[in-house]
């Protein structure tokens, strides 16, 4: 009778124990980042949209009136092409489909569709709400628009598919902005903080972020925010910049830190 009492005890301390450590939050740790390799980049150019391509490096820039996208070569941080979006456009996300680029906008509702292999002009697409960042994962085009959820548009029509909710810690991460797919995880930067999420894209949650504080000019106007994420998937080369930073970095994982926005990101406080 003792032991099937102390079995017993044993379960439900197990169990309480258990449910104490499913309701606890652990949160949600956050990296640093190490630099690997330190590239050019235009300190004029207002990063909205960053990709890797083929060898190149394309990029969208924002702000009425020099917005655009350009192609340039990662080693030197030369422009090889570009296209001006006119005003009163203001250029967010770029993403690739097939032998197309497409653009979106931050408020004016409106896409553009770019031939890849020379920026020229081949269409436009609208949209509902705002338009911030693009990626996609060889299925659907991902889209950030302001909030913590993000859209799936299919990529040939660019219909509205589905959606995705991203929380931490069970808090919504509202302002997911520039956006890039990493070996099957979407990783975001988050407006005005200097955090990239890394997001699962089956459930929603931020698994882990990482801290690119360190990088970036030490003295920079109060928009100048790091913004723009890269993926070379072939040689597993990551990239991060920011608007109007004059170097790109490629960096990999570094320690655990604390971030100051990351707790407050994840008290449900921001
Ligand atoms: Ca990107």
């Amino acid at each position: 009778m003792k032991r099937i009492l102390l079995v017993l005890v044993t379960l439900v301390l197990l169990a309480g124990g258990w449910f104490l450590y499913a309701r606890t939050p652990s949160g949600v740790p956050v990296y640093g980042v190490q630099t690997v390799a330190t590239f050019k980049h235009d300190p004029q150019a207002f990063t909205e949209g960053l990709f890797f391509h083929n060898g190149l490096l394309y990029e969208g820039t924002g702000e009425e009136g020099s917005s655009g996208i350009r192609k340039v070569r990662l080693e030197t941080g030369e422009v090889l092409q570009e296209d001006q979006l006119p005003a009163p456009y203001f250029g967010e996300g770029i993403v690739a489909w097939k032998d197309r680029l497409y653009q979106v906008t931050w408020k004016d509702q409106a896409g553009f569709i770019y031939g890849l292999d020379d920026l020229a002009p081949r269409g436009s697409f609208s949209y509902t709400g705002e338009g911030w960042g693009m990626t996609q994962n060889g299925e659907s085009i991902i889209l950030s628009d302001g909030t913590s959820t993000l859209r799936f548009l299919d990529p040939e029509t660019l219909a509205p598919k589905g959606t995705l909710a991203v929380t931490a810690n069970g808090c919504p991460v509202a302002k997911l902005n520039e956006l890039e797919w990493v070996d099957g995880q979407i990783y975001a930067n988050i407006w005005q903080t200097n955090l990239v999420a890394r997001i699962d894209p089956k459930t929603g949650h931020v698994h882990s972020f990482l801290d690119v504080g360190a990088l970036g000019p030490k003295t920079r106007g109060i928009d100048d925010v790091a913004n723009g994420i890269a993926y070379d998937a072939k040689a597993k080369r990551l990239f991060v910049t920011g608007k109007r930073w004059p170097e790109l970095y490629q960096v990999r994982q570094g320690d655990k830190v604390a971030s100051q926005d990351a707790q407050t990101l994840m008290s449900c406080a921001r």
